[in-house]
């Protein structure tokens, strides 16, 4: 068996983040697909007693851990790897710091977003659609003006945070209804150097679940 297993399904931006770290520092591991459309796996009684509590992916199991929240996992491979680590507190505490932006504000809002607008039955209340577009541009806007000076989120190399930060950048634009990349050119260049590092794969190649049956 692959030395890590990691519950995810292919639409989930969130799970991407760590299924894209695996795959670039070159670890052993396998998904282990979560149902969640179909099933409301993560909703069962069973995935909260024997998965996760907090009733989410990705679950990162590696021996008789079982490690939740995509920044937890991020840093717990970054210690075990050395790659993408920041070093030293202050990048420590920036990468941080971006993660947790990351997690509220930028894809904290658009992957809700996307899903309104893309999975829900019935789809998203007009005014909620407007409210999320909105404080996800916002943060959008933020990090693109980040990456005006710098070539990733803390400088000159990636880090975790770059691939927090990535989470639904990467899933196409008619899903968002709004091309994120053509709308903000720092953005796109950063997407691209991420792109470019060995190992990376898109999330609907990289987990399974796409396209959606039925
Ligand atoms: N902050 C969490 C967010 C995880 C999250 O919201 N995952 C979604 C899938 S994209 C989920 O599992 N939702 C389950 C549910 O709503 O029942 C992380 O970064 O891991």
């Amino acid at each position: 068996m692959p030395e890590y297993q990691l519950y995810c399904f292919a639409q989930s931006g969130n799970a991407y983040r760590v299924a894209l770290m695996l795959n670039l520092i070159g670890a052993d591991w396998e998904p282990r697909f979560v149902d969640f459309f179909a099933k409301g796996e993560t909703r069962t009684p069973e995935y909260r007693e024997r998965v996760n509590e907090m009733g989410e992916v990705p679950v990162l199991a590696h021996g008789d851990k079982k490690l939740s929240q995509s920044g937890v996992i991020l840093t717990y491979l970054a210690d075990r790897s050395g790659k993408f680590r920041p070093e030293g507190e202050d990048e420590r505490l920036e990468a941080l710091r971006w993660i947790i932006f990351d997690n509220q504000k930028l894809n904290g809002y658009l992957g809700p977003y996307r899903f309104l607008k893309n999975f829900a039955k019935p789809a998203g209340d007009p005014a909620a659609m407007a409210f999320l577009q909105g404080r996800a541009k916002n943060s959008l806007a933020i990090l693109d003006k980040r990456l005006a000076t710098r070539e990733f989120v803390l400088g000159e190399r990636p880090t975790i945070a770059d691939l927090s930060l990535v989470g639904y950048l990467y899933y196409p634009a008619e899903e968002f209804g709004f091309d994120i990349a053509a709308e903000h050119k720092n953005i796109a260049a950063w997407l691209g150097r991420i792109k470019a590092l060995p190992g990376w794969q898109h999330p609907y190649e990289l987990m399974p679940g796409y396209p959606l049956k039925g």
